[in-house]
């Protein structure tokens, strides 16, 4: 970990560029090795994921979304410091979600469409782990961009970043489940993520190559592979001080909300589906990645 921030402040450094900090994982930042390994482990066996309520295909991007009804849930988890006070929240309007997180293929077509600055990404030279300008091809998730490059990807598109409570519903249904695929601890099958002495992963793997982390209804990879931003700063008591109905935060603030888990975590508590990670919001980390909702078919 101690070699892994040398190297990137002294790249960040380097370049001017802003400072990276690291958020408030207890693993952030520790990769196993120095090298990605986009394996494209795409479960081959009779495991069938649960079914959307409706499906369609986002025109400007091609990508895959899926419908989520208006409904009531219980955000948050008993115990765990800022996902509490655990309180019923209605979200009031349907939206459509990206199935998966946004891949480097569309990005670059972003950016070739002139709707995204390559600048605001960062690459594997600098980070290391980064899947922009990588050999590994267009279907691994865009990552290493903060903020500010999703908020540009999403409104290219026609759409935008999810609320943190959109993301949260998107991942667990009504049945207040803990992480996406339901009350089971993962394995190495169930989502991209490093299970200490199984499977440690050093980079994502492409979109969707676990169909067990799928929600209930229907979105991939919200456990693991790479955290995903969403519109809302930071605030810790969150969940007392917003409104119940579609509860959104964003005032300024030093920290912005990246949610589930990545390749590089260890801690099956980071993939659930109610954990609130935070970051600067311009920081650029292998970690985090994003997806949209809206658009256009
Ligand atoms: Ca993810």
């Amino acid at each position: 970990m101690r070699l892994f921030w040398s190297v990137a402040f002294l790249s960040v450094a380097t370049l001017g560029c802003e400072v990276l900090v690291p958020d408030n994982d207890d693993n952030n930042g520790s990769f196993p090795d120095a090298g990605a390994d986009v394996d494209a482990e795409v479960d081959a066996d009779d495991f069938v994921p649960p079914e959307p309520v409706e499906a369609r295909v986002r025109a400007a991007d091609a990508m895959p979304q899926v419908r989520v009804e208006a409904g009531s849930f219980d955000m948050g988890r008993e115990g765990a410091g800022d996902e509490m006070p655990v309180r019923s929240v209605t979200i009031s309007a349907a939206f459509w979600m990206d199935r998966h997180e946004v891949t480097v293929g569309q990005w670059q077509s972003c950016v070739d469409g002139g709707g995204c600055d390559a600048g605001l990404a960062g690459t594997w030279a600098e980070l290391g782990s980064c899947n922009w300008k990588s050999e590994f091809g267009t279907e691994v998730p865009m990552n290493c961009v903060g903020s500010i490059g999703a908020e540009a990807y999403c409104t290219h598109v026609g759409g935008e970043l999810p609320t943190e409570a959109q993301w949260e519903y998107a991942a667990r249904g009504t049945d207040g489940r803990g992480w996406a695929w339901g009350d089971d601890a993962p394995d190495c099958r169930t989502t991209v993520w490093s299970n200490p002495g199984e499977c440690d992963k050093s980079g994502s793997d492409v979109v969707e190559a676990r169909v067990r982390d799928t929600s209930p209804w229907g979105v991939r990879d919200m456990g693991g592979n790479v955290r995903e931003w969403v519109q809302d700063s930071y605030l810790a008591d969150a969940y007392e001080m917003l409104p119940a109905t579609d509860p959104v935060y964003l005032e300024e603030s030093t920290h912005r909300v990246h949610r589930g888990g990545y390749f590089g975590d260890r801690n099956i508590d980071n993939l659930r589906a109610t954990f609130r990670h935070r970051s600067f919001p311009d920081t650029r980390q292998p970690q985090q990645g994003f997806r949209c909702i809206g658009g256009q078919p």
